[in-house]
């Protein structure tokens, strides 16, 4: 396998309330991977139209998400930070993977299937062909590392094997052109942490998500003071009293899940949080949990809510953002089209 230079690549849908799900199990994890390698953070619009999106609530969402990185700590300057649409390489390359990928592979996507629920025939081809463009945002960079949330395991999977395809299929003209035994890197998922997958605060069993119809199932980045409280207040519990070790977690989703949410925004691990609260009420537990979201989240709402208020400031980002982008897609597709026998 050819050496490749380590990048790091991810991306968020901006498809409504970016939530602590998205936070714990993405982006605070951009934040911290930007100390030790160049990344690239995009707002994948594309990929938000394979669902209905009103234009003027995408647009609003495109820079709320932006406005989300840039206020929990990624910095536009030193990193690259644009919306997908602005960087034609990533739809281009996505039709390239179509031929690449196997029908085969896409039938057995869980999140599809989910979303595309009892009404498939209904679901929009882009929905199917999602992975694909997946697969494309990330080998457009030949990106090695991408920090993901335990949901995004099985696309990741299918973006090894699309490269993998690639590099075996046209492994003689790769070579001929210079590029030694492979030209895309097999990008590695880094899904580590306490929370990889949060679950819905009403539903210990359901991941938290944008689009849960109950504003109570999860904690926005947005959400004041007084609306964390109340959410985790009435977050869903048992009777009984926490574990006072993990094992005691079984058949618990929720405690387990709010112990998960507390280690992960305290930098602490699930056995910790037991230590200090094994064995207490679940008043105590979530008044401190409270105590500590609100700690870590309020300055992030409030910075958010600053920069939404200067879009052109976030816009300005953008284009910068694209245009970086833009310089190395462009060089990696037109070294793709030489290898696929393309005239240019
Ligand atoms: N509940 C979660 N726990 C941990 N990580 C999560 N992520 C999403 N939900 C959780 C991670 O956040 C990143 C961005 O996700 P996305 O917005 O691009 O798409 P998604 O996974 O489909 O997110 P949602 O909130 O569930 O949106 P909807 O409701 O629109 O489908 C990804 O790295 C994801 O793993």
């Amino acid at each position: 396998m050819a050496k490749f230079v380590e990048r790091v690549f991810s991306g968020v849908q901006p498809t409504g309330n970016l939530h602590l799900g998205n936070y714990l199990g993405a982006i605070a994890k951009f934040v911290e991977l930007q100390k030790i390698h160049d990344c690239i953070y995009c707002v994948v619009d594309l990929h938000a139209i394979t669902l209905p999106q009103k234009p003027d609530e995408l647009r609003a969402s495109i820079r709320e998400v932006t406005a989300a990185f840039i206020a929990c700590g990624i910095d536009p300057k030193k990193h690259i930070v644009f919306n997908q649409s602005q960087v034609g390489e990533h739809a281009e390359l996505a039709w390239v993977f179509n031929c690449v990928a196997r029908l085969g592979w896409l039938n057995r996507m869980t999140q599809f299937k989910e979303k595309a629920g009892k009404d498939r025939e209904n679901a929009s081809v882009g929905l199917y062909a999602y992975p694909c463009l997946m697969a494309a945002d990330i080998l457009a960079y030949r990106a090695t590392h991408v920090p993901v949330g335990e949901d995004q395991k099985q696309h990741l999977e299918l973006a090894r094997d699309v490269a993998q395809k690639f590099n075996l299929d046209f492994a003689a003209s790769i070579a001929a052109h210079g590029h030694g035994e492979a030209f895309f890197p097999l990008p590695e998922p880094l899904i580590q942490g306490q929370a990889t997958r949060v679950m819905s605060l009403r539903d210990g069993s359901k991941k938290m998500s944008k689009s849960d119809p109950s504003d109570y199932s999860r904690i926005n980045l947005s959400d004041d003071a007084d609306t964390i409280a109340q959410k985790v207040r009435k977050a869903k519990t048992d009777p009984e009293a926490l574990p006072s070790a993990i094992e005691g977690f079984k058949q618990r989703p929720e405690a387990e899940n709010l112990a998960g949410i507390f280690a992960a925004l305290n930098g602490e691990t699930k056995e910790d949080v037991l230590k200090t609260f094994g064995g207490g009420n679940f008043s105590t537990f979530k008044s401190a949990l409270v105590d500590l979201a609100v700690a870590k989240l309020g300055p992030i709402g409030a910075e958010m809510k600053r920069l939404k208020d200067d879009p052109a400031f976030i816009d300005g980002v953008l284009v910068e953002g694209a245009g970086r982008a833009r310089a190395i897609a462009t060089k990696n597709m037109a070294m793709v089209k030489d290898i696929l026998g393309f005239v240019r």
